[in-house]
Formats: structure tokens, C-alpha cells, sequence
């Protein structure tokens, strides 16, 4: 892969070894309503500078990987009318010969990162595998580049929508460790335990640091790590509305297929909950930025 295009700011934090921390851009362009969008993305920017780390938002921009995005550049990403496609790692190749905008999702951003040295990653949800999916073989590629790409991606589990148990499964054949943070149960976006246990536990930002670092500098192989982080408990979904929503949601998209299945259910979660579910979308990745600046920072040190 070319080198994608690094800001200034990104490419000087990294040649001084100072921390770095990669956010995607699905989750703006397909997973936030317009307008709230771009407030999450400098608040996550913001979130991380605070804690220390220099952001690094990913898109690709006229055909061209970018590492680090300027405000018009994020301005654009999360105006809807640019329409923005959403790119797995499989489509960037088409994105930068066609001279697409397109978005990134974990596994694109992953690669990008990694390509340009940036190694901690935060996002709300990660891709998993679908329900159904033994018919449909709907298995996000987000796990596999997970399981190819050593990156950290701190995130809040995955959504219940998915089939919980066979992406933990998938996660241990491909060989990726998972770590909960301050938890044993692997939690599940919404809600912060998805009642499947993580095979490990650590309590602080600097434990989980030594496990990445031990894990890339001694054990053989590339995978990366999940760093899973529940949901603050302030904004956990009550449990009743999180079933129906499910419920709902699965019936609702039915018939779609394909990349169109999670922004499809997002957006119907974020509809018929009357915007709760937007918050705590907006809560977990802000939390999920300042662990993953924490981490960083741990291993800058
Ligand atoms: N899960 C969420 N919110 C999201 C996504 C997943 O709760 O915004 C996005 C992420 O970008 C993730 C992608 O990488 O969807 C997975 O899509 P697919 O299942 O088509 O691989
Ligand atoms: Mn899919």
C-alpha cells in the first residue's frame, strides 16, 4: 500500500514518538445523524488532545488516504450531501483509483493506520459476525484485518445485533486477545455486559499497555489486540428498550444485505429510540478516546 497522507502534526508527533490515537470516519459519515456528526468529531478530537495524544482521524479524500484531517476536511466528511461511501479494506484500492470521498470503517482505518505507523485506535462498535450468519456468511472483514493488522482498537464490544458469542469464537481462532477493562464479561455497546466472558481482565490504561507491548514485542505473529471498554454506566441503555429496539431492528432490515446491514440498523435504533441511543453512541466513543490517548500515552513512555 502507498503511504497514506499524514498531516504535519501527525507525521512530527510520530518521528518524536509522542502519542498518536486513529478515529474512523464510518461512524461520523454512517453511524451519527448529520450535524451531531461533526460535534462528536471535534469532541473526540478534543478528548484526545486533552489526554495528551495528537488525533488522527482517517478518510479517503479524492482518492487519497488521509491520516489526520483538518476541520473543512472533517466539515466534509460529515456533510451528508457529499455522500460518502463506506470503505472496508477491500474497497480502498477502488476509492483511490476512482478518486472516491469514502469513509472508513474499522478494518480500513486499521490498515491506514498501521501503514502510517499509527498504532492505537479508538471506535464505538466493532463489526462481528452477523446473526444468520451460517446462511448469509455475513462476517464483518473488520475481524480479519483485527486478526492481520497489530493495531490496538479500543472499543465497547459489539452490538447485539450481531451473534455475540461466534465473534468472540472467530476472535480466539484468528488468534486476537481480548481484554476487558476493568470487567470479565465482553460487553455489548448499549449495555455493558453481553453476559460471554473475556478471557482477560486488566484495570488500568498502563496494564493494558504492557499487554500490547508484550504481545507485539515477544509473541510471534501480527495480530492486533481488542481493548473492550463498557459503556459508562450513566448512559447503559435500559435493558427493556434495548431488547425491543433489537427486536425491531432485526425485523426492520430483513431484507438488506450486505455493508447496508449496520448503518441500516443504527439508523433504526437511533429513530424509534427517540435519540438515547445517540447519546450513548456519543458517550462510548468519547470514552473509548480517552482510554485509547491513556494507552497511547502508557506506551510513549
Ligand atoms: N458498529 C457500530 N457503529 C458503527 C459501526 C459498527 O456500532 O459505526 C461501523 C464501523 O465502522 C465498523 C463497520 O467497522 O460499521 C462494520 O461494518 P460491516 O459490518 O459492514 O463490516
Ligand atoms: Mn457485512
Amino acid at each position: 500500500m502507498s503511504t497514506p497522507s499524514i498531516t504535519e502534526e501527525v507525521r512530527t508527533a510520530l518521528a518524536e514518538n509522542r502519542p498518536v490515537v486513529a478515529l474512523e470516519s464510518t461512524i461520523l459519515s454512517h453511524g451519527l445523524p448529520p450535524g451531531r456528526n461533526r460535534e462528536v468529531a471535534a469532541r473526540l478530537e478534543r478528548v484526545v488532545r486533552d489526554a495528551g495524544a495528537v488525533p488522527a482521524t482517517v478518510a479517503v479524500l479524492g482518492g487519497v488516504a488521509k491520516v489526520g484531517l483538518t476541520d473543512a476536511e472533517l466539515d466534509h466528511v460529515c456533510d451528508p450531501a457529499n455522500a460518502l461511501v463506506k470503505l472496508s479494506r477491500r474497497d480502498l484500492g477502488a476509492a483511490f483509483a476512482l478518486g472516491l470521498d469514502g469513509a472508513t470503517t474499522v478494518a480500513s482505518t486499521s490498515a491506514l493506520a498501521h501503514a502510517a505507523g499509527v498504532g492505537v485506535f479508538a471506535t464505538g462498535g466493532l463489526g462481528g459476525v452477523h446473526r444468520g450468519a451460517r446462511e448469509t456468511w455475513d462476517v464483518s472483514a473488520d475481524l480479519d484485518v483485527l486478526a492481520t493488522t497489530p493495531v490496538l482498537v479500543v472499543c465497547s464490544g459489539v452490538k447485539s445485533i450481531l451473534d455475540i458469542g461466534a465473534t468472540l469464537e472467530l476472535l480466539e481462532t484468528r488468534s486476537v486477545p481480548v481484554l476487558g477493562f476493568g470487567t470479565s464479561s465482553f460487553p455489548a455497546f448499549y449495555r455493558r455486559s453481553s453476559g460471554f466472558d473475556v478471557p482477560w481482565r486488566v484495570e488500568t490504561a498502563a496494564q493494558a499497555a504492557a499487554v500490547v507491548a508484550a504481545h507485539r514485542g515477544s509473541v510471534p505473529g501480527t495480530s492486533g489486540v481488542l481493548l473492550a471498554n463498557p459503556i459508562p454506566v450513566e448512559f447503559e441503555m435500559d435493558l427493556d428498550l434495548h431488547d425491543r429496539l433489537l427486536a425491531e431492528g432485526l425485523a426492520a432490515t430483513r431484507d438488506v444485505h450486505g455493508k447496508d446491514v449496520t448503518p441500516a440498523l443504527l439508523e433504526h435504533f437511533h429513530t424509534a429510540s427517540g435519540g438515547v441511543s445517540i447519546d450513548a453512541n456519543e458517550a462510548l466513543v468519547l470514552s473509548n478516546a480517552l482510554l485509547a490517548s491513556q494507552v497511547a500515552v502508557e506506551l510513549c513512555g
